[in-house]
């Protein structure tokens, strides 16, 4: 479908005639477009100075060997990227993940979505992320160790406090950070906080793990206050069981509401008498096993293989935390038949934009990604200042932090939402949001 701008669908066209075969980028980057058409139409300026073609090109792309040995003697090589794509308001800031399916496209897509998000918190980061096509499964600790001081070997000379701040994503933890940070502290001889989502004996910060899940939920929470409804006593389906979602199952539950799945890309579990969340913390944090393993200790409980389907579970709020487009028009649909009243995506663009127009189109609520996931890199951002002052807030400080951050992001983007012709849709609030104070910037700075 055509954007309905001429300049900006002709935009649209040379995003992809310049980027081919990158359909998760040119899909991050159609659906910014759309949201902006009223704002360029309002602000010519920002097309006229060129703003609307810089910020759909990265400022700079690394892309790098990464070669290291397993314990069998068998040398690998792996790729690395990073992607520094915005530095109008900040440091380029975003994780890194490590995951067989990552190429540019997917580096770039969630580069690009990361300027937006980081802009939304408020607070003074640019956008940027990286990656590996190397899978962290199955490894030893020590081919981790090994891959991740290859990886750095190299990114360390494009990186720094000032200048680039990567963290975690898919695949990359504590264990990971841990490796690299030690690192790049090695190389540099220098202690910084030029990672974030470190171990609190290092410089990282109390609620940073807990970050995105509990933001989601506090997201979510100002989405069902303004419709006059609340997580108490609501069912919650949530997919994945890495970071995001367990954190956010521990919050839903805290709030009153009972999480019933959530799966890996294995499969999904399905216990009607609510997650039993311990359980999947010494599975997936400490033991690093698989979701299925949750029936041999909950017999009650029911795996079934195949991920997808988890969204057909009955539910009230459905929380996708696991991947791109892992709920689509499909699933969408089955949300919407059994009375999901609302859907706020922890994952970076989990829904595909057909699930997005099921969505919109039934009246159901819709927080995406880049308003509702915002509290992970806001909670970096706070671990870059406390790294900056050398110094630690409490975990009541700096979850106070993010709470306050997440309702006024709420607010923005509503606002921005209700001001540009959208009232209630947060898609193209938080993108118009989250757009403005880089577009100004980058107007201010002339044509750099
Ligand atoms: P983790 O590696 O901790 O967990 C990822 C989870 O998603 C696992 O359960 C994994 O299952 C599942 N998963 C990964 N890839 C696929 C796939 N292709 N199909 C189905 N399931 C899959 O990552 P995070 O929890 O940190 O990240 C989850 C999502 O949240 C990502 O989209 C990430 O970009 C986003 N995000 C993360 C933030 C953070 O602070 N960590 C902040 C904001 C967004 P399996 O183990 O089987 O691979
Ligand atoms: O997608 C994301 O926002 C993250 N993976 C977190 C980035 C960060 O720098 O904390």
């Amino acid at each position: 479908m055509s954007i309905q701008n001429a300049y900006l669908n002709g935009l649209m066209e040379r995003v992809i005639a310049r980027n081919p075969a990158e359909p998760e980028f040119h899909q991050a980057v159609r659906e910014v477009l759309e949201s902006l058409v009223p704002v360029v139409e309002a602000r010519p300026e920002f097309i006229r100075e060129g703003v609307m073609d810089c910020l759909v090109e990265p400022e700079r792309i690394i892309k790098f060997r990464v070669p290291w040995e397993d314990e069998k003697g068998n040398i690998h090589v792996n790729r690395g990227f990073r992607v520094q794509f915005n530095s109008a308001i900040g440091p380029y800031k975003g994780g890194l993940r490590f995951h067989p399916s990552v190429y540019e496209g997917i580096v770039k897509f969630l580069g690009f979505e990361q300027i937006f998000k980081n802009s939304l918190t408020g607070l003074p980061i640019g956008g940027g992320k990286g990656g590996s096509d190397f899978d962290p499964k199955g490894r030893t600790d020590l081919e981790v160790m090994r891959f991740c001081q290859s990886f750095m070997t190299e990114l360390f000379k494009y990186i720094g406090p000032d200048t680039d701040v990567p963290a975690g994503d898919i695949g990359v933890g504590s264990r990971e950070i841990g490796y690299l940070f030690g690192q790049y502290k090695r190389l540099r001889n220098e202690f910084t906080g030029v990672l974030t989502g470190k171990g609190l004996t290092y410089g990282g910060s109390l609620a940073r793990t807990e970050a995105t899940g509990y933001g989601l939920c506090y997201f979510t929470d100002c989405m069902l206050k303004d419709a006059g409804r609340s997580f108490e006593g609501a069912t919650v389906v949530i997919s994945g069981s890495g970071n995001v979602a367990i954190y956010a199952c521990e919050k839903a539950s805290q709030l009153g509401a009972r999480v019933v799945a959530m799966s890996d890309s294995g499969g999904y579990i399905y216990d009607k008498d609510g997650i039993d969340l311990a359980c999947v913390k010494q599975l997936k944090e400490v033991e690093r096993r698989r979701i299925s393993a949750y029936t041999e200790t909950h017999p009650g409980a029911e795996y079934h293989a195949g991920c997808r389907d988890v969204w057909n579970i009955p539910c009230d709020i459905a929380l996708p935390c696991a991947t791109q487009n892992e709920l689509d028009e499909k699933s969408a649909k089955a949300l919407i038949a059994n009375g999901c009243f609302c859907v706020a995506e922890g994952a970076n663009m989990p829904s595909t934009p057909e699930a997005i127009h099921a969505f919109q189109s039934s009246g159901l609520l819709f927080g995406p990604a880049k308003a509702a996931n915002a509290g992970g890199v806001a909670t970096s951002a706070l671990e870059m200042s406390q790294n900056s002052m050398r110094f630690y807030w409490t975990f009541e400080e700096v979850d106070d932090h993010l709470k306050k951050i997440m309702v006024d992001l709420y607010h923005n983007a509503s606002r921005a939402a209700a001001q540009y012709g959208h009232p209630g849709n947060l898609v193209a609030g938080a993108n118009i949001a989250g757009f403005l104070k880089v577009g100004e910037s980058m107007l201010a700075y002339g044509i750099v």
